[in-house]
């Protein structure tokens, strides 16, 4: 009787427990979740959480669980400049054989010469796996495994032998762990062994005390090429830590043992000896020490309520609704393949929410900005080596931070900014005898600016440039002015005066042109890419305006004024498109992936709506490179087609991505919606989510008067005719909710943080209003106030 009563109060006890740790303080709107009816078999399968520093990739099987996780300085390599001293003693040669149409030559030249020491910049690595072996069944039922994005978390839930079992875990962002809790409904129903499986040969798993594994290891650089070890300094670090309630846990070999439990929580530190670009002596044991020191009085629930606090403060800023179907009902892979030939406005809110979740997992501040695969990344050999690209990817990553309202999240991107200036001064120095700063078509995590891999596209030059407008958008999106003064201006300034030094005159046309360099990827090394000259003159205004704005550099900013107006400019050529380089020879089948000549529509503004003739030929020449895409380049052009105020040509794009791997187009969605390259790179997903937001708010133009055009729902697909959407950043520091039937506006409300003029605009109505610090105001669709 007596055992009868303490089950019924334990099954009572565990059941509040369940529900607390599932529903009650979680997701007051279920569609955040993506789900499965099966364990994941393969990397893409398997869900995503992080902290911006430590991620994992939760595969949930039963009665094996893998849980991949990486930290984001762990990488190949140590602190070392990658300039080549004397470079620019070739640059007056490589001009002139450009000049002269001997691009072989230049470009051997500029291999022999002129590249990066050495050619290549080192990849990210990933950490080890957490493997828990449970001692039940392999036959499961009721499974279901999910990632909840609302509350940052992955859980798993089937019934083995009788027992029901439930795992969550989510990557804390305010104790800096990984977080495994498991529970079973029956008193002592847990018993598993847990042990590290490390892919990096040099190291080594031991347990110590009675509930502590720990993993210790050194990176292998091996250079296959010349089949020598190259020296490392990167040593790593993980410590796991096991309590138990009810049970025992005892060490064996290397593995931890626990039997009979009630419930466990798994407790992950992991660190390396990375300090920052040029020092790498932290102690990777002292650090995981820490960590656990700090958590050492918290239990379960402390570490869920701070987790959930951090992440739902920042995930709940915005909300999205584009309507329901019967998508919504089903599991995310079968929905992903239903989507190939259905609508499914949940699928695209949901992708859009994923984004964001992505963005938050995988930059926050004082990490490692995102790179080419965030921070999730399972192989020695990561795809280009899962570094930071910028002709396109590492931006795309960011173009959602400052709209869907995670502004910090871009300060990864600022830090590592600050690191890189130091870096690319050597690099403008050593290659181009400038002064200021430079940074070509990638870096690493040790700064390299230098061109890397080949000359055909390494050596572009505006990579620091385009990343400093970064800083500029972090400013016109928040309006801080000591942000501007102590973080922004001096980066931007000096990769200003760099292309000072740099421009050269055309003696064809007498037009300040960039080179050498390249338009991303296409045509190789050039004189003059249209891409470079929309980047420097979008460079040179912004620091002029920053000038004014921050009342210094009088005569700087006249300069850049004066300079800005001589660059080539924009050309429209014989088949109404826009020119990619100087010359006019544009293939109109070309279907190459990057649209860097309309980098000036989107991310940049200075070919807009105003401009119709250019406006007209960029469209042509997005016309000309068609819809198919890999996933970053759909990315790009849901964007653009929403700057060409196309909402159903911007959706018929996101359609295409919306779509399993290769079953639409090149690229799709991965069951776990990791966007393909293919494989799995993140600025996809990153560009779908800026595109969405695209479709429904644009704020890039101001009028006459300098105030900022919020331009409302201007490229809304029919697929979407009822939807709403809040907390919506826009230029000029606003924050605005949007609300539409049958197709158009019914409300919206703007808020202001710094109290400040905007001119809202919707279907060719003007309507400027005027926000007190703090106020907001709510107008219908004809951009009347409520009521009135
Ligand atoms: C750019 C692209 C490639 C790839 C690489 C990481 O160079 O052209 O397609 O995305 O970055």
């Amino acid at each position: 009787m007596k055992r009868i009563l303490c089950l019924l109060v334990w099954a009572a006890w565990c059941r509040s427990a369940w529900v607390w740790a599932g529903l009650q303080e979680g997701t007051d709107d279920s569609r955040w979740v993506l789900w499965y009816r099966q364990p994941a078999r393969e990397w893409t399968e398997a869900l995503p959480v992080g902290n911006g520093r430590l991620g994992a990739m939760v595969f949930g099987g039963a009665p094996e669980e893998r849980i991949q996780f990486n930290e984001d300085t762990l990488w190949l390599g140590e602190p070392r400049d990658y300039s080549r001293p004397g470079a620019w003693r070739h640059l007056e040669t490589l001009r002139r054989l450009l000049f002269e149409g001997r691009q072989r030559e230049a470009e051997g030249l500029a291999m022999r010469e002129f590249m990066s020491v050495p050619l290549r910049q080192m990849p990210y690595q990933p950490f080890a796996d957490l493997m828990i072996r449970f001692d039940h069944r392999e036959t499961v039922e009721g499974y279901r495994r999910e990632l909840n994005l609302d509350e940052g978390a992955v859980r798993v839930r089937y019934r083995a032998g009788g027992t029901g079992y439930e795992r969550t875990v989510f990557s804390s962002a305010p104790h800096q762990v990984l977080v495994v809790h498991l529970q079973a409904d029956r008193p002592g129903g847990l018993s598993f062994r847990v042990w590290f499986r490390c892919p990096h040969t040099n190291s080594q798993a031991r347990v110590q005390g009675v509930n502590r594994l720990i993993l210790q290891g050194r990176v292998r650089n091996f250079d296959q090429a010349n089949k020598i070890e190259i020296r490392n300094p990167m040593r790593f670090e993980a410590v796991l830590e096991a309590r138990a309630r009810g049970g025992t846990v005892r060490g064996e070999g290397d593995a931890l043992v626990v039997e009979n439990a009630d419930r466990v929580t798994l407790l992950l530190a992991a660190a390396t000896c990375y300090v920052n670009f040029q020092e790498v002596w932290a102690d990777p044991g002292e650090r995981c020490t820490r960590v656990l020191e700090e958590v050492r009085r918290k239990g379960f629930e402390d570490l869920w309520r701070a987790h959930l606090r951090d992440h739902q403060e920042r995930f709940r800023r915005v909300s999205l609704d584009l309507g329901h179907g019967p998508g919504d009902e089903l599991a995310t892979d079968e929905r992903l393949r239903r989507a190939r030939d259905h609508d499914d406005p949940g699928l695209a809110a949901l992708v859009f929410q994923y984004g964001r979740y992505l963005l938050m997992a995988s930059s926050r501040p004082g990490t490692q900005p995102a790179n080419l695969q965030g921070i999730w990344n399972e192989s020695l050999r990561p795809p280009w080596d899962s570094k930071y690209t910028c002709n396109i990817n590492v931006e795309m990553n960011y173009w959602p931070a400052e709209v869907t309202n995670l502004p910090e999240c871009h300060e990864p991107l600022f830090d590592a900014l600050d690191e890189l200036v130091v870096s690319g001064r050597r690099t403008a120095r050593n290659h181009y005898n400038a002064r200021g700063w430079v940074l070509h078509h990638n870096f690493d995590l040790w700064r390299g600016t230098a061109p890397i891999n080949h000359s055909d596209h390494g050596i572009w030059v505006t990579g620091g440039a385009w990343l400093s407008l970064h800083l500029w958008e972090h400013y016109l999106f928040g309006q801080d002015r000591d942000f501007l003064a102590r973080r922004a201006y001096p980066v931007m300034k000096e990769a200003a005066l760099f292309f000072v030094d740099y421009l050269v005159e055309d003696p064809r046309t007498g037009y300040l042109i960039s080179g050498p360099s390249n338009s991303p990827e296409h045509g190789g090394l050039v004189m003059g890419p249209t891409m470079d000259h929309q980047i420097i003159r979008s460079l040179f205004a912004a620091v002029s305006e920053a000038a004014r704005i921050l009342g210094t550099d009088e005569a700087f900013a006249a300069e850049l004024d004066r300079l800005r107006a001589r660059i080539a400019p924009n050309r429209v050529g014989r088949l109404g498109q826009l020119q990619e380089w100087l010359e006019d020879k544009d293939d109109p089948n070309n279907k190459h992936r990057h649209v860097s000549h309309l980098w000036a529509v989107y991310p940049g503004c200075e070919i807009n709506w105003r401009t119709t003739n250019l406006f007209q030929a960029a469209r042509q020449s997005l016309v000309f490179r068609g819809d198919e895409a890999t996933g970053w380049s759909m990315g790009w052009k849901i964007n653009l087609w929403a700057r060409f105020l196309d909402g159903d040509h911007a959706y018929k794009i996101l359609r295409n991505l919306l779509a399993p791997v290769g079953s639409r187009a090149d690229g799709g969605l991965y069951p776990n919606l990791f966007d393909a390259h293919p494989p799995f790179q993140i600025d996809g997903n990153f560009g779908a989510t800026a595109g969405i937001a695209e479709m429904l708010l644009q704020s890039h133009m101001r009028d006459e008067q300098g105030r900022f055009i919020l331009h409302l729902l201007p490229a809304l697909p029919s697929a979407w005719p009822d939807g709403r959407v809040r907390g919506l950043r826009a230029r000029g520091g606003f924050e605005v909710d949007l609300a539409w039937q049958g197709g158009r506006l019914t409300e919206v409300t703007v808020r202001s943080r710094p109290g400040r003029e905007c001119v809202l605009l919707y279907e060719g109505r003007e309507r400027p209003i005027q926000l007190r610090r703090g106020g907001s105001l709510t107008l219908d669709g004809r951009l009347e106030r409520k009521g009135t």
